[in-house]
């Protein structure tokens, strides 16, 4: 059988790496489209002539995938589409669609095997766990999950390969790498809680590959394709730190050495491990710091840090010469305009390369949509399509001064790289939303993604060129 894989976007998607590898294990094809880069899609679809077209989608971005289904679907009225990823997972009642036939929740490998045997050998999969599946009559399956893979040693590497016909992603020179699923904490605006919930019962949720697998990932990745850097994916990189990261890191530096870079905890960190990743060649790292006042962070937040915690840990990655993102979100329930102004403040003492600011999303299965929906934060009827694709433009819960402190997120990153700014931002954010705050926005954050990710301008603009509507802006 042929499963194709259309997305939007140039990113390549790890998802989808990962089911095409154990689809061509299994004996089917496995090939992607990505729409903005095609000419003319009906034709590229017919070429490949698939059976089966697959979408990975996060919230947000399930308007698109919806609306390139209906699309697809007005071309090749006989194939079966079927809709994964986060979105998927979360809000499986995307099956009502017109052109969806089929939505898998969580992990797709077996889910997808499952569905292109059936199909090849002419056997109904209506009951294939993890697969939701709507007949003809729009009757609908609801099939349970199954157990977590706890060996993710056993699914082969991921196969890259099908983004070779686009040059600008084949030429990459920075790759990302996932050492394993899950994250043992709780956030509240995160989507790990909602997912634990999901997977209740299912097996332990946060699994790793051994560090021999991920070495030998990487290496046999780097013997087809050169890099200059390599992004490790995983939500916490370092969690236990002497059990996992310590030997993962050793082999590294002997059979890997790139510069790379990873996400952390700022209360999992310690001067042995922070002194470790950079002797391995980890020149940055992302740290959630989420907000500057700790009753937000803590209480609302669920993040359970401390500032000194934060503090510490900034100052030990500076010492070993770590470059480093934090990430800040505003606009949670109960943020006012000073405790936004605490974030831009405690961010503009930690000196980070790049304070990443967002606003809040509450997406489906988190805490914080529970908080708001029962403090009537969202307006009336507020449903998930609502959702924009992007998280930096716009938040739909209402809170107090939300113009100002929507216009401050826009303007965070400079406030902090320029702490003499503030008393102009102070008296900018009382603006109404303009492109300025946007434009400013987006061109700070495109310089500080490429130096963070010590990205070439060329690698940067072809990058660009193909995402220019990734900032979605339709609420302006
Ligand atoms: C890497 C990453 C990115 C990368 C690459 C995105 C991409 N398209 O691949 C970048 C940085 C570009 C990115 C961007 C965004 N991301 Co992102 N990203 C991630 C991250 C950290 C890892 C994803 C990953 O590769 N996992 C490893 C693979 C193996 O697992 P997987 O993706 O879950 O795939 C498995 C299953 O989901 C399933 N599956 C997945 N796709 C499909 C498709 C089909 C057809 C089937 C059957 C099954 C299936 O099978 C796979 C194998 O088991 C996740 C967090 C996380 N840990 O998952 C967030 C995450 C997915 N991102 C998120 C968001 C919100 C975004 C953005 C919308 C942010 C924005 N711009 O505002 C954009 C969307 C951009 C886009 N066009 O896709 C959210 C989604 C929340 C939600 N409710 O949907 C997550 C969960 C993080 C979060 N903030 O909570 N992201
Ligand atoms: S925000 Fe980070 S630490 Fe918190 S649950 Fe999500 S991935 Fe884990």
């Amino acid at each position: 059988m042929r499963i194709l894989y259309i997305q939007k976007d140039p990113f390549v998607n790890m998802g989808v790496t990962a089911l095409s590898a154990y689809a061509t294990e299994h004996g089917h094809e496995s090939h992607l489209l990505i729409e903005n880069a095609e000419r003319n899609l009906e034709r590229a679809i017919r070429r490949i002539d698939p059976d089966v077209i697959g979408f990975s989608v996060t919230t947000g971005l399930h308007l698109w995938g919806l609306a390139a289904a209906a699309k697809v679907k007005r071309w090749f009225p006989n194939v079966v589409t079927v809709f994964g990823g986060m979105h998927a997972t979360f809000y499986p009642d995307m099956i009502k669609g017109e052109a969806v036939d089929v939505v898998c929740r969580g992990d797709g490998e077996e889910a997808v095997v499952d569905l292109l045997n059936r199909l090849e050998a002419g056997e109904s999969y209506t009951d294939v766990p993890n697969l939701w599946v709507k007949e003809s009559n729009g009757a609908v399956h609801r099939n349970a999950m199954r157990p977590l893979e706890q060996n993710l040693d056993k699914y082969p590497y991921p196969d890259r390969s099908i983004y070779d016909k686009y040059p600008f992603v084949k030429n990459q020179k920075i790759e990302g790498f996932v050492t394993g699923r899950g994250c043992p904490d709780n956030c509240s605006f995160c989507f790990h809680v909602g997912l634990k919930k999901i997977m209740k019962g299912l097996g332990t949720y946060t699994r790793r590959k051994s560090p021999e697998y991920v070495i030998e990932e990487i290496e046999s990745f780097l013997a087809k394709y050169p890099l200059k850097r390599i992004v490790f994916r995983d939500d916490t990189f370092v969690v236990t730190y002497h059990d996992y990261v310590k030997p993962l890191m050793a082999m590294y530096r002997e059979r890997i050495g790139l510069p790379f870079s990873c996400l952390i905890r700022a209360d999992y960190m310690s001067e042995e491990s922070i002194r470790d990743l950079a002797e391995s060649g980890c020149f940055a790292v992302k740290m959630g710091v989420e907000s500057g006042n700790e009753y937000m962070r803590n209480k609302i937040m669920h993040k359970h840090l401390g500032d000194g915690e934060i503090l510490e840990t900034m100052r030990l990655l500076h010492k070993y010469g770590i470059m480093v993102q934090t990430s800040n979100i505003l606009g949670s329930p109960g943020e006012t305009l000073d405790s936004a102004w605490e974030t831009l403040e405690f961010n503009a003492r930690l000196k980070p390369e790049h304070a990443w600011c967002s606003l809040i999303q509450p997406y489906p299965g988190t805490t914080i949509q529970d908080l708001v929906m029962k403090e009537g934060m969202l307006p009336p009827g507020f449903d998930p399509d609502e959702f924009e694709q992007s998280y930096f433009m716009n938040t739909p819960v209402d809170i107090e001064n939300k113009r100002e402190i929507s216009n401050l997120q826009k303007l965070f990153p400079i406030g902090v790289r320029y702490p003499w700014l503030m008393p102009v931002i102070k008296e900018a954010i009382k603006l109404p939303p303009n492109r300025a705050f946007n434009l400013v926005f987006k061109a700070h954050y495109a310089y500080s993604i490429m130096r963070i990710n010590d990205m070439e301008v060329g690698d940067f603009l072809r990058i660009g060129l193909y995402t220019r509507n990734y900032f979605n802006q339709t609420s302006f």
